[in-house]
């Protein structure tokens, strides 16, 4: 162990392929929910914070391949409060996703969609907390139990956990081959997993080079935006530097005018294997023709050959590639948090829990 590893967060961040095959475990149990909600109307996926980026991994499965007409959304729990709850009925599903299971949206969201008569599924890592008391369904991941104020492994097993249920959702809707895939390819998830984490001198290294930078824009296409706000956040709430996330092209629209401040920023793209690949190399290169100092998060071999390229090594459903894709992510942030003199474990005006709004 070297004098960057004793920390808790470091300690759970490796924790995450032992997560991976926790969720594997509970196959059988998330079925049996996705097959109680398998005919419903709408689905909203909510959460807060990073609860609500893992939301919006959770929902891609549904979204990007169900070709029925389920209406199905990913949301912060507030913005369901304030209007998604009054669409909500007896053919809607509501599944939240809360590490505490005590965030106040989250439990006022769940009562709004009680009160509506929606199907309520919570996904957490705390046992007998008000989220399972008010949910008619419940996954807790009670081994996951996270210490860490920031959340690491607990967004990764709750995101799987939601993949999981919109994959075998998908297999009650007639549509096998994304569930097949999925659940075929859980099986090789953790030992990519702890692949990318042997890495670390690597992320040690950039989280060096970037030590001196103080913005940051983590660029992302729908299957990484979920990871790319999770990134984003972390470097906000472990070492204090100014953030954004965006859709890769979108960097063109306007935030291109960062150029004229190019020298104190850094930019991460992190670019799934699909069909974004030719659009996303050509912005790479308009990128490094400015100038900008970039790093490249991929599964896609066509990119390897870039400057700055962190390979993560993932052939299976794009659905799972950010379950591995922010791990590099978590640790470059950890680093940095270390080499800023921050404590990863005790971030300075966060709470662990949000309530009382
Ligand atoms: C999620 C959350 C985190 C944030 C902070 C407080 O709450 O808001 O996103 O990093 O640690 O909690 P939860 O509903 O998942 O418990």
């Amino acid at each position: 162990m070297n004098n960057t590893q004793h920390f808790i967060t470091y300690r759970e961040i490796n924790d995450i392929p032992r997560c991976i095959d926790e969720v594997a475990n509970k196959i059988r149990d998330i079925s049996n929910i996705a097959s109680s909600i398998s005919s419903v109307k709408r689905i909203y996926f909510i959460g807060c914070g990073s609860s609500y980026y893992a939301s919006m991994g959770a929902s891609l499965p549904l979204i990007l391949d169900n070709n029925s007409s389920i209406d199905v959304k990913a949301l912060p729990a507030s913005e369901y409060i304030f209007y998604y709850s009054k669409k909500s009925n007896e053919n809607s599903a509501i599944i939240a996703i809360s590490r505490s299971g005590k965030t106040t949206e989250i439990i006022r969201a769940l009562e709004y969609a009680n009160k509506q008569n929606a199907i309520t599924i919570g996904i957490t890592c705390s046992k007998n907390s008000p989220m399972e008391s008010i949910s008619r369904y419940t996954v807790v991941l009670d081994n996951c139990y996270e210490e860490s104020y920031v959340m690491t492994k607990s967004f990764v097993e709750m995101m799987l956990t939601g993949i999981v249920l919109s994959a075998e959702i998908c297999r009650y809707r007639h549509k096998e081959s994304i569930c097949e895939e999925i659940f075929k390819d859980i099986n090789s998830l953790s030992r990519i997993a702890s692949e990318v984490l042997n890495r670390d001198n690597l992320y040690r290294d950039i989280a060096m080079k970037i030590s001196s930078r103080e913005a940051f824009i983590f660029l992302g296409t729908t299957i990484t935006m979920p990871i790319a706000l999770e990134a984003s956040l972390k470097f906000k709430e472990m070492s204090y530097s100014f953030t954004e996330a965006l859709h890769i092209l979108e960097f063109r629209h306007g935030p291109i005018a960062l150029s004229q401040r190019k020298n104190d920023l850094v930019i991460f793209s992190i670019i799934p294997s699909d069909d974004s690949i030719p659009y996303a190399e050509r912005l790479i290169d308009e990128l490094s023709n400015k100038g900008f100092n970039e790093y490249i998060i991929t599964n896609s071999r066509e990119l390897i050959s870039k400057s700055n390229t962190i390979y993560i090594n993932w052939t299976g459903s794009i659905y799972l590639l950010p379950i591995v894709g922010i791990i590099p992510l978590y640790l470059i942030s950890y680093h940095r948090t270390i080499l800023k003199g921050f404590n990863p474990d005790r971030p300075m005006h966060l709470e662990k829990v949000v309530v009382g709004i």
